[in-house]
């Protein structure tokens, strides 16, 4: 088996071994010098011959044919299939031997779009296909693929043709692709490498693993989104390599012009996704690989978790101080300490009698009921589940046909195979009693899968991968997100018109469609702080937007200020929740004293008044594919003085956040992109291009509002919808130029959605020295409970003497010491004037 700490690029091993054969010969005919003749004879024989321990390369194309949007290419042995997707999306495939495997994939739920057009062409040196916005080159004489945008700018070409090299032990092939990359190329995304955001110089694995405690540039962790961004010559693209089995990335690594991308088995399978904006590829992704639906409105609040909460009366406590100490909170999660022995879909009697009335009381307090599941199932005889697994044979085998067996949490286990539709629609039925119990969310944890002592699976264990089967060398990557779509549909099914809550700790490209994801064991440390920082950033671009990181730290004891910034960041995060050891001492918003309660409980609210503008990003994520999370890069990609920038991000379009990462920092130099900006916490504007120094006592997390924003605001609840709102409060910031706004409402926890029952509200704001308008349109079957906005505006460079919605006047306005101007108008409005 090649080893992959090895140098990957195979030109001087190749030699080597040509010279080292041609030596032998050599010797052999007791001649004592190499000639160059030789020397090359011997090279060539050892590319062209069909040796197993030698990496084979594509040759020279010798014919094409064509079949509907596929076009096949060979070199008489070896077939590559170019597929048109759309006009941005192309898909590579390669088959070694000319026969392509079965065409199976868990990532994938849409290949078919609308195409404006293909034109295949050919001259001298190569064949085209073009679509509307790329052409894709393919060389005769040496098979380098290439892609070029329409101004035939190369946006990503082969450096080497395509190669593999027999699997001797296993079968099957390794299989290589190596890109050339430009010298001022950045490269970002593969979802939760702990590291920096700008992956160039680095050398990565998808094997997901439980990694308690992860440091900084371990690799792998938990998840596998074997999908990257490239930025070249300020174009962007995508190129996600659809392979389950362990795979490599290299971004200059080894060579500081090449990337390289390669698997231990499977297909040679990749797409490219065109931009040319960072936006554009990150959509497009989300496009083929599928989004998060909707989730509640209640998980946008914040979780309060821990290992564990036990037994009833410890979690109740938790609550009822919550409510006592007036801090917001929606959610509570009861880990694995809740179990019978730790059986899966039991209960302790004794730390929980009737834990039905106790999530029924919880509920009545405003909170939902989370629990933990994990997937390995307790052999016991006297034990439901186990006997039920059995029976059906819905248990992992290995090669010889033993069952797969593992110690976890409740002792000597066997495991579900969730790549079995059978199991998963099984083990989805599972979930009928918590949910008649009135639990809303399913935690799923260890599924990378994680055993105690092994690590996981060995590699001979054997799944049915949906009828395609194959051992665990290709199922391990998906078997966490099979676990958690086994869940989620389960839910989804036996909960009527409710949207489930789930949250997986493993997951491969496509997992967003069922679960948000956390980011695994971090460390309480400043350095895990911006950790999770980048990492949800990166997770977002990776197309899973629903993330979030452990607030405090799982293991490890913050002390009151990093736990406070912590929380500063988790409002930013689409997955807010706290989380720690249970070896840790307790770790809730009041545990480390009243000032930094304080602040704590000033951004939890500051979470809940945003939940209307972080519904609506929620909606352009589950809509249109949108990031929820966008790195600064995405908004000016052009220059690449921003290439290296990974603290500030927005959430959504308009707010930016510089989280602090450093004990006792004073101050921060925050970059904002062009354009004009609002300090959110004074309502100054600035100017954006260029860097402003902000004061950060700990009470400030910079937050920045781009200007001409309408940022809808809720009041401050204790948990979501614990009252009804008489006005929805609109906070607009004045620009000089047009800016659009955006927002989104619905029932907030049904499927009416599906059925267009919401409302897209689109506002445009646009202003001068003596006016203001704002215009707003709205689509959509949904009707808010409210009847009034309440306006309230940031900014005005002008004292306001005149206010006209829809051609009739208001004139009843209050002006405070600032400045700023509030009154309260229909929410029908279509035009607002305000003049001087
Ligand atoms: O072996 O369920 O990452 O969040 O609290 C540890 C106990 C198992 C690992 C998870 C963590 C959880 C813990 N789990």
């Amino acid at each position: 088996m090649p080893d992959h700490n090895e140098p990957l690029n195979p030109a001087p091993s190749l030699e080597d071994q040509a010279l080292q054969l041609a030596a032998q010969d050599a010797a052999r005919r007791q001649d004592s010098d190499v000639s160059d003749d030789m020397l090359e004879q011997t090279i060539k024989t050892v590319i062209t011959e069909v040796s197993p321990v030698t990496k084979q390369y594509l040759e020279s194309v010798s014919s094409v044919r064509i079949s509907g949007n596929q076009y096949f290419f060979t070199d008489g042995r070896s077939t590559v299939c170019i597929s048109v997707l759309s006009d941005e999306i192309l898909r590579v495939r390669m088959a070694p031997q000319g026969i392509f495997l079965p065409d199976f994939s868990y990532a994938i739920t849409q290949s078919e779009f609308r195409i404006s057009r293909i034109d295949f062409t050919e001259d001298d040196d190569s064949y085209i296909i073009s679509t509307n916005t790329v052409n894709c080159h393919v060389q005769k004489d040496n098979f380098l693929v290439s892609f070029s945008d329409r101004d035939e700018v190369i946006v990503l070409e082969d450096e080497l043709p395509m190669h593999w090299e027999e699997n001797t032990e296993f079968g099957g092939y390794y299989v290589y692709c190596t890109k050339r990359a430009e010298k001022e190329e950045s490269f970002y995304g593969l979802g939760d490498k702990p590291t920096e955001f700008n992956i160039r110089g680095k050398r990565f694995t998808m094997w997901g693993s439980d990694t308690y405690a992860f440091a900084k540039d371990q690799d792998p962790l938990y998840r596998n989104i074997p999908f990257y961004l490239g930025l070249t010559k300020g174009i962007s693209y995508g190129l996600f390599f659809d392979n389950t089995f362990r795979s490599y990335f290299d971004f200059c690594h080894e060579e500081n012009d090449q990337v390289s991308f390669w698997a231990d088995g499977g297909e040679l399978n990749y797409y490219y996704i065109h931009g040319p904006h960072m936006m554009d590829v990150v959509k497009r992704y989300s496009s083929i690989t599928g989004t998060h639906p909707m989730p509640p409105m209640w998980a946008l609040g914040y979780h309060q978790c821990r290992w564990s909460y036990f037994p009833e009366k410890k979690v109740t406590d938790i609550a009822r101080t919550f409510r006592e100490k007036n801090i917001p909170c929606d959610a509570i999660y009861l880990d694995i300490d809740y179990m019978d022995g730790y059986r899966c879909f039991t209960w302790n009697k004794k730390y929980f009698p009737d834990p039905k009335r106790m999530i029924k009381e919880l509920h009545a307090d405003g909170f939902q009921t989370v629990v933990i599941i994990d997937p390995g199932i307790k052999v016991d005889e006297n034990y439901f589940v186990y006997k039920e697994g059995k029976e059906n044979n819905y248990f992992c085998r290995r090669s010889d046909d033993y069952l797969m067996e593992g110690h976890v949490w409740p002792g000597r286990c066997q495991f579900p195979d969730f790549t079995n539709p059978d199991v998963r629609k099984w083990w989805g039925g599972l979930f009928k009693d918590s949910v008649d119990m009135g639990v809303a969310g399913i935690w799923n944890d260890m599924n990378e899968p994680a055993v105690f002592g092994l690590g996981t699976f060995p590699n001979d264990v054997r799944h049915n991968y949906d009828g395609t089967r194959g051992s665990h060398r290709k199922a391990h990557n998906v078997y966490g997100m099979q676990m958690v779509r086994a869940t989620y549909e389960g839910l989804k099914k036996l909960q009527v018109n409710k949207r489930p809550f789930t949250i997986t700790r493993s997951g491969y490209a496509g997992v967003q469609r069922y679960s948000s994801v956390w980011t695994g064991d971090n460390v309480a440390s400043w350095e895990h702080l911006r950790l999770a920082n980048t990492m949800c950033q990166r997770l977002s671009i990776s197309g899973i937007s629903f993330c979030g990181s452990d607030i405090g730290g799982f293991t490890g004891e913050p002390d009151g200020e990093l736990f406070t910034r912590w929380i500063q960041l988790g409002v930013f995060s689409p997955l807010m929740r706290a989380h720690s050891a249970g070896d840790t001492p307790e770790r809730e918003p009041w545990s480390f004293g009243k000032k930094y309660e304080d602040i704590c409980r000033t951004y939890i609210e500051l979470r809940y008044k945003l939940l209307p503008y972080i519904y609506s990003a929620f909606w352009e994520h589950h809509r249109y594919g949108f990031p929820i999370l966008r790195p600064l890069i995405m908004h000016e990609q052009g220059k690449v003085e921003n290439h290296q920038i990974q603290d500030e991000f927005t959430l959504g379009d308009k707010i930016l956040v510089y989280p602090v990462f450093e004990p006792g920092r004073e101050s921060v130099d925050v970059y904002l992109p062009e354009g004009d900006w609002y300090s959110y916490h004074t309502c100054e504007r600035l100017k954006g291009g260029r860097r402003h120094t902000v004061q950060t006592p700990l009470e400030i997390l910079p937050m920045f509002i781009k200007a001409g924003a309408i940022i809808p605001e809720y009041p401050v609840m204790q948990y979501t919808n614990q009252f009804e709102m008489e006005e929805q409060l609109l906070n607009i910031y004045f620009s000089y130029y047009d800016v659009y706004s955006f927002m989104y409402e619905d029932h907030g926890d049904n499927y009416a959605y599906e059925q267009n029952i919401y409302l897209e509200k689109k506002f445009m704001v646009t202003g001068s020295e003596t006016t203001l308008l704002v215009q707003q349109n709205v689509e959509g079957l949904h009707t808010p409970r409210y009847e009034h906005y309440r306006i309230q505006i940031c900014g005005l460079p002008f004292n306001t003497t005149k206010i006209v919605c829809d051609r009739k006047e208001i004139n009843d306005f209050h002006t405070d010491d600032a400045g700023n101007i509030s009154f309260s108008c229909s929410k029908d409005f279509r035009n607002l004037e305000l003049h001087a």
